[in-house]
């Protein structure tokens, strides 16, 4: 696996590809888990090249937030990916993506309202911060494809609109969400629970999964169930950012016309804020 540091090395990389060759990106943080690989998994099935970025973007954490403490496990990520068969990894520093400083720069504006709701409203700026990313990963490597999970839902929503916005030639391919044996979505920030939050936190997947049985059997009174949900959680011991029923094509509220719901979910357990979320089909 060629691992790649510098826009050099990867413009040279991607220069000696086949012409025809279908390249996959699949952009990541790093600290690898089950979630990620089934992306990677996926972008195999579907293209000649699988490349995935590992960079841990500062601009789309706010201050106060973990960016100095997210986990940072380079070595075991390589291994991981090499075990996958992935052909090459682009693992930039800051100062490779962003060599005039993070201050100042220009900036991919994520779709409003989209972006200042849910996630967006307690991180303001974040998703500005993703898809600038995003933006300039998609500039870079030109894949035909990229592929992302639907453990970042709302994440998922705004970089298909922003695709969409700004013509980017990509195909956006999604992943449902790889989960701990006991429910929990996976995620790099769960090494932050201790042991006890962490034998709690799968209590917020039994919480969608129940108000899921209860929207897909005609429930319709979101408002009760989403107050409710949030009761349950704080009796369990998390403090709800927010738990929202929402229409998974667009995330406006469900009309007539939905097909799909999408229930979404942040809560704080101690420090750690997780977020998960449960798409249920609507009946017609
Ligand atoms: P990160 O949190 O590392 O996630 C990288 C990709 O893995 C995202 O598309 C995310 O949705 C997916 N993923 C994470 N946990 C998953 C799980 N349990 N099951 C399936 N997929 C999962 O999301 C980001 O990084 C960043 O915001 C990024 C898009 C790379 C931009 O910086």
């Amino acid at each position: 696996m060629q691992v790649l540091n510098n826009i050099e090395s990867l413009h040279h990389y991607l220069g000696r590809l086949p012409s025809n060759a279908r390249v996959a990106l699949v952009p990541t943080m790093g600290n690898l888990h089950a979630g990620h690989l089934s992306l990677v998994d996926k972008a195999k099935a579907l293209a000649d090249v699988v490349l995935v970025s590992i960079f841990v973007n500062p601009i789309q954490f706010a201050p106060g937030e973990d960016f100095d403490r997210y986990p940072r496990t380079e070595a075991e990520d390589i291994k991981k990916l090499t075990d996958a068969g992935v052909q090459a990894v682009f693992l930039p520093t800051v100062e490779v993506l962003y060599p005039d400083g993070i201050e100042g720069g220009t900036r991919v504006m994520a779709s409003r309202p989209l972006a200042e709701m849910l996630c967006g409203a307690s991180r303001p700026g974040h998703f500005d911060g993703v898809v600038t990313v995003v933006a300039k990963l998609f500039n870079l490597i030109q894949p035909d494809l990229a592929v992302f999970g639907e453990k970042d839902f709302q994440q998922l929503v705004i970089i298909r609109r922003m695709v969409a916005d700004l013509n980017f030639p990509v195909e956006i391919i999604s992943v449902p969400t790889v989960r701990e044996p006991d429910g929990l979505a996976m995620s790099s920030r769960n090494s932050y629970l201790n042991a006890e939050e962490r034998a709690r936190a799968a209590m917020l997947y039994s919480c969608l999964r129940q108000v899921g049985e209860q929207v897909e059997q005609g429930a319709r009174d979101m408002a009760a169930l989403e107050a409710s949900a949030e009761q349950r959680l704080r009796d369990s011991g998390f403090v709800p950012d927010y738990f929202r029923i929402l229409d998974a094509d667009t995330l406006a509220p469900l009309h007539d016309g939905s097909r799909r719901a999408v229930i979404l979910a942040a809560a704080y357990l101690g420090h750690t804020r997780l977020i998960d979320n449960l798409v249920v089909s609507l009946p017609a």
